[in-house]
């Protein structure tokens, strides 16, 4: 059998090794979907390349219908299109720099589209065409532009939008290509408007939509160089050598702190579906995006449409995103890291899904013993008391559910209930 595998594997090494070098004769600047007539194809059931889409169908822009754009302003997504013909939808965005909280007691003075970080969630069709429309508030002291990750064209519309304070632009674009998208500020000197918060998403949705779901949600990571360290109070100055060095001193999820603990945490269910729709605006670090206590039963990886199932984590690039789809089964909170841990717990990368309902023990039994471990030959301490397993405090929240306030351990630090020998093997210690 396992001679068997090995020559199937061998076999198919060869096939995808001549469908390679196929690839490789394709024209510069062609498809590259099809082989030659003339080349023998040795694999004719598994293409050498992915199929290219569709092309999207040719539209006459006056005959559109136009409609304004539903922004979703985090973590709230924005609605889904439910639309099964192309239209002409107007996207209006105001660029504000505003001083808000980083952190309680911690003030930040942010650039956003629209105020807030991330910028609002825009939502479109494959095929639609956008007209963009970016305002600047008159109480700008800097020019910006936008450049959207979802434009096909030179600076993803950032030339086009190059906006002075007390000014509005306006360009428009066809949306070619499904995905999720960062959008961010291009203006020079870039790096410091993206660490200043300038920076969302916009989803191209397929033309017949993704499958439905309970909560849709909007969740994006950016990192924040400031001049004190974490949690240092008052207003804090933009750090360029920490910058540079990428070395923040909060990573957080949605432009602060806490954005989604406590009152803020994520709602959801027991039995219901939900979808977070994640990006990175960086504007440094990858993110190990993770959810404690969750499988992700799809994930559309890096924003495109293929789709993976049951991942613990998947990566969210800076200036990429991804989408993740999870059913709940069991009530708890959840908590959502970077799994680069130290950002989760030392720096802010933290958020919160708490569910709701009824328990399922057999899908999760909760803590079914906790006992006295002593190891044969273990010498008891001199003069010291049998140690009692000690019940936890009445109220005292269990570990999975705590908030991980600072001093608090991690819930993943605590001894894992697997590690626990079922209460049957441990009677014999
Ligand atoms: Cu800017």
């Amino acid at each position: 059998m396992r001679h068997a595998t090995r020559f199937i594997g061998a076999v198919l090494l060869v096939i995808f090794t001549a469908a390679c070098g196929q690839g490789q004769q394709t024209p510069a600047g062609g498809a590259g979907n099809e082989a030659p007539a003339s080349v023998p194809v040795a694999a004719p059931a598994a293409p050498a390349t992915p199929e290219a889409k569709d092309l999207v169908p040719k539209i006459d822009p006056a005959t559109l219908p136009v409609i304004e754009a539903k922004l979703g302003i985090a973590p709230n997504a924005a609605p889904p299109v439910h639309r099964d013909y192309p239209a002409k939808v107007i996207v209006k965005v105001e660029i504000r720099e505003v001083v808000k909280e980083l952190a309680d007691g911690v003030k930040y003075s942010f650039w956003t589209f629209g105020g807030a970080v991330p910028g609002p969630m825009i939502r479109v069709r494959r095929g639609d065409l956008v007209e963009f429309h970016l305002m600047s508030h008159p109480g700008n002291t800097m020019a910006h532009n936008i450049d959207l990750h979802a434009v096909t064209g030179p600076g993803g519309g950032a030339a086009s939008s190059f906006t002075a304070p007390g000014h509005q632009t306006q360009f428009s674009f066809q949306a070619l290509n499904t995905g999720v998208y960062i959008y961010h500020c291009a203006t020079a000197p870039v790096p410091l408007h993206i660490a200043n918060g300038m920076y969302g998403l916009i989803v191209v949705e397929p033309e017949e939509g993704w499958p439905g779901v309970d909560h849709e949600y909007y969740v994006v990571q950016g990192e924040f160089y400031t001049k004190g360290d974490y949690h240092a109070q008052g207003l804090q100055p933009f750090d360029a050598q920490k910058a540079i060095a990428e070395n923040p001193s909060y990573v957080v999820f949605n432009g602060r702190d806490a954005s989604l603990v406590g009152d803020r945490a994520l709602p959801a269910k027991v039995g219901e579906k939900v979808r977070l729709f994640l990006g990175n605006g960086g504007p440094n670090l990858v993110s190990s995006f993770h959810v404690i206590g969750e499988i992700f039963d799809a994930v559309y990886a890096e924003g495109g449409d293929a789709v993976s199932h049951d991942v613990q984590t998947t990566l969210i690039p800076v200036g990429g995103s991804a989408i993740v789809d999870f059913t709940l089964q069991v009530p708890g909170t959840y908590i959502l890291v970077d799994h680069s841990i130290f950002r989760a717990f030392n720096k802010g990368a933290l958020g919160m899904l708490k569910v709701e309902g009824p328990e399922d023990t057999t899908i999760y039994s909760g803590r079914q013993a906790d006992e006295v471990y002593k190891p044969e030959g273990t010498p008891p301490a001199e003069g010291a008391a049998p140690v009692e397993a000690t019940p936890p405090a009445e109220g005292a929240a269990p570990a999975e559910s705590a908030p991980p306030a600072e001093a608090t351990p991690p819930a993943e630090a605590t001894p894992p209930v697997e590690a626990t020998p079922p209460a049957g093997e441990q009677k014999q210690y």
